[in-house]
């Protein structure tokens, strides 16, 4: 299967899972639902699921008693995405296209919705218990707990309010890289691994793997701010520029950031040695995150 026909089946399968796991809501609270549906249905690429099961499928482990995980991934991200966009952060009005929570729910819900979404993440992660060795299941979890949280993804969003209207060297640029992008993709790479029990060596390497795909998608999301289709995208470009942001695409241009962004994908490709080939859908996603366009 090709890696565009990958993405799109295991979108499909992953929403009819989040489907089952945000319906029968609570008549008192109907509205939390609708929010939380909202922003988890409006079009993300489901990314993060995409990049479980091919993990799994790099140990041949079937993905679909797995999903609850995957579904799990995609609420974190949803989560950080609506809180990402409130006042207090980045202020977005449009986000994969449509208005964005707080936009159509009011600030107070829309962080219930995320909040809602992240803790029952943990739940339907942990819905899969059935299906694998107890130990493995509290690797993953504690994987996407760290990663997810203050050593990773929220540790990168607080070092990037940090630097807010500062000039910021690459360094910095990358550290925050890292945790706000690639420590999620490292939650869904590692939750996978630890769910197929693997060895110290190949966590090292997957972790370093996630990373480098993170930063190496992270730069061409740069690159897309000011080069990119904003009907494609769903959310407005040049919103970098007008925030006064340094990325790489301000720091090197955008030729530089992109070749790059390429350097940083073949780097993460030639990590994978130590995987046969069954990893292929790991070796096809740095290429495929670099040659996006939304
Ligand atoms: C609020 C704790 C907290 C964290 C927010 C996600 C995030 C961290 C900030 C959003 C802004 C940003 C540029 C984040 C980097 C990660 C990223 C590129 C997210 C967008 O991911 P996609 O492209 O989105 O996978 P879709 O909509 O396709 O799911």
């Amino acid at each position: 299967m090709n890696i565009k026909d990958y993405f799109k089946s295991t979108a499909t399968e992953v929403e009819a899972v989040l489907d089952e796991i945000l319906t029968a809501p609570q008549p008192r609270v109907a509205n939390l639902y609708a929010a939380m549906r909202y922003s988890v249905f409006a079009g993300g690429k489901r990314l993060r699921p995409a990049l479980f099961c091919a993990t799994l499928s790099a140990f041949g482990v079937d993905s679909r008693p797995l999903l609850p995980f995957a579904a799990g991934l995609e609420m974190i991200h949803t989560y950080s995405l609506i809180h990402d966009d409130l006042p207090a952060m980045d202020n977005d009005d449009y986000r994969r296209g449509k208005l964005t929570c707080h936009k159509v729910f009011g600030e107070a819900e829309a962080i219930l919705a995320g909040d809602g979404l992240l803790t029952h993440a943990f739940a339907a992660m942990m819905s899969v218990k059935s299906a694998v060795a107890a130990d493995n299941l509290v690797k993953a979890v504690n994987d996407v707990a760290l990663m997810a949280g203050i050593f990773g993804m929220v540790a990168g969003q607080s070092a990037d309010i940090e630097v807010e209207g500062q000039p910021v060297d690459a360094e910095t640029l990358e550290y925050i890289c890292r945790c706000k992008t690639g420590a999620l993709f490292a939650a869904a790479v590692l939750g996978a691994a630890d769910l197929s029990g693997a060895n110290a060596k190949q966590v090292e390497v997957l972790q370093e793997y996630s990373y480098l795909l993170g930063l190496a998608f992270q730069i061409v999301d740069d690159v897309l701010d000011i080069k990119g289709d904003a009907v494609i995208l769903g959310k407005t470009t040049g919103s970098d520029a007008k925030n006064g942001k340094t990325t790489f695409a301000t720091l090197l241009g955008c030729d530089a950031a992109m070749e790059y962004a390429a350097e940083t994908a073949k780097k993460a490709i030639s990590l994978l040695e130590i995987f046969d080939e069954k990893a292929e859908l790991l070796r096809a996603m740095p290429i495929y995150f670099i040659e996006r366009n939304r």
